[in-house]
């Protein structure tokens, strides 16, 4: 009649207990994981680095890239400089001056062809630093 009670708050004194102690660990591991930097690019999640799986996002990136990364909640995400913005490379191609038979008195800048792409998307780009002919090339919008 005793063992009754016993076998009956046993297992809730373990739960309990057990319970408790998930908690503190996943306290302590959240704190570890703000704390660590594992894609080793010099931030920590408390230092700013919005995607702590991929390197290439870090506070500072000064480089665009044309593949997202893919954050913790599964989005994919172009803000490689972790200031909240996505940032394209956005340049179109500016030609100033005019074409003349010494080809001298033009000079252009490279860029896109038109409208610039979205992130990730391909366009046409110019390559042209001198009026006249213009080279192009096939090209995927990196930002950053
Ligand atoms: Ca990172
Ligand atoms: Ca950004």
């Amino acid at each position: 009649m005793l063992i009754r009670p016993l076998l009956v708050a046993l297992p809730l004194t373990f739960c309990a207990c057990f319970a408790e102690t998930e908690g503190v660990d996943r306290e302590r591991e959240s704190m570890s994981k703000k704390d660590e930097d594992r894609d080793k690019d010099g931030f920590t999640v408390a230092e700013g680095d919005c995607n702590d799986d991929d390197e290439r996002a870090h506070p500072g990136q000064k480089l665009s890239f044309a593949k997202p990364h893919k954050l913790a909640s599964g989005e994919l995400s172009f803000d490689f400089d972790c200031d909240g913005t996505t940032t394209r490379d956005d340049e179109i191609a500016v030609c100033l001056g005019a074409a003349s038979p010494e080809g001298e008195s033009c000079s252009c800048a490279p860029g896109w062809s038109g409208e610039a792409p979205d992130c990730g998307k391909s366009g046409t780009y110019s390559t042209a630093t001198a009026c006249g002919f213009t080279p192009t090339e096939a090209r995927t919008q990196a930002c950053r």
